[in-house]
């Protein structure tokens, strides 16, 4: 390890999430390699249970690993699509939530769990973000739910917003800079367990 970095290894199958988070962990002496692979997600009711057992398949990694387990949650369809939310977009897009949502609270949030590893230790970290679905997808950037989330205060999508404006205040940007901040002080590498 060189003096002031820290190496971390991110496992994800999905390279908008490396790319926002390399991005977000560079400021805390974070140098991020991606490992481009699909870990086994159990069917869970929580994004945490899901993070866990990513980070549970995780094999013959050396160093720090790193997953996360997201999701959009919409409470007034009762928290759905949550932890189905890659599933039901590959398999259905956006129109049947946006059909279903012409009549109901477009309110949602994205929530992130994030999971480090090291050895035998783990650590987890949790970001979300508040926003609203906004009537049809608009925007090309991001990649997933982005053109059709507009986060409070907004008025754009995700998906319309560059990069660093989307990390400043999104779900994996609150969760990663935690874990950041934990990296980037060692003295507390040895006080928190997850
Ligand atoms: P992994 O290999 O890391 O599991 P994945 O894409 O399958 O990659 P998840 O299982 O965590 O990731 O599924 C989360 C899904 O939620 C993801 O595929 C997107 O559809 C959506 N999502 C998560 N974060 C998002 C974001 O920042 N913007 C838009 N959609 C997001």
């Amino acid at each position: 390890m060189r003096a002031g970095v820290t190496d971390v290894t991110f496992v994800t199958s999905n390279p908008g999430k490396f790319r926002e988070a390399r991005a977000v962990l560079r400021p805390y002496g974070v140098e991020l390699a991606w490992r481009r692979r699909s870990l086994p997600e159990p069917q869970a009711d929580s994004l945490a249970e899901v993070a866990r057992a990513k980070i549970d398949g995780v094999r013959g990694l050396a160093g720090y690993v790193l997953v996360e387990d997201s999701g959009l949650f919409i409470p007034s369809l009762n928290g759905f699509p949550g932890v189905y939310s890659a599933h039901f977009l590959t398999t259905w897009g956006f129109g049947p939530v946006l059909e279903l949502l012409r009549h109901r609270d477009r309110r949602a949030y994205f929530r992130t769990v994030a999971a480090l590893g090291r050895n035998d230790r783990r650590w987890t970290f949790v970001g979300e973000v508040r926003g609203t679905i906004a009537p049809r997808p608009r925007g090309r950037n991001g990649f997933g739910y982005d053109p059709i989330f507009v986060p409070e205060g907004w008025e754009r999508t995700f998906a319309e917003a560059p990069a660093e404006a989307k990390n400043r205040i999104s779900h994996r940007a609150r969760a990663l800079r935690k874990a950041g901040r934990f990296l980037a002080h060692p003295s507390r590498r040895t006080s928190r367990r997850g």
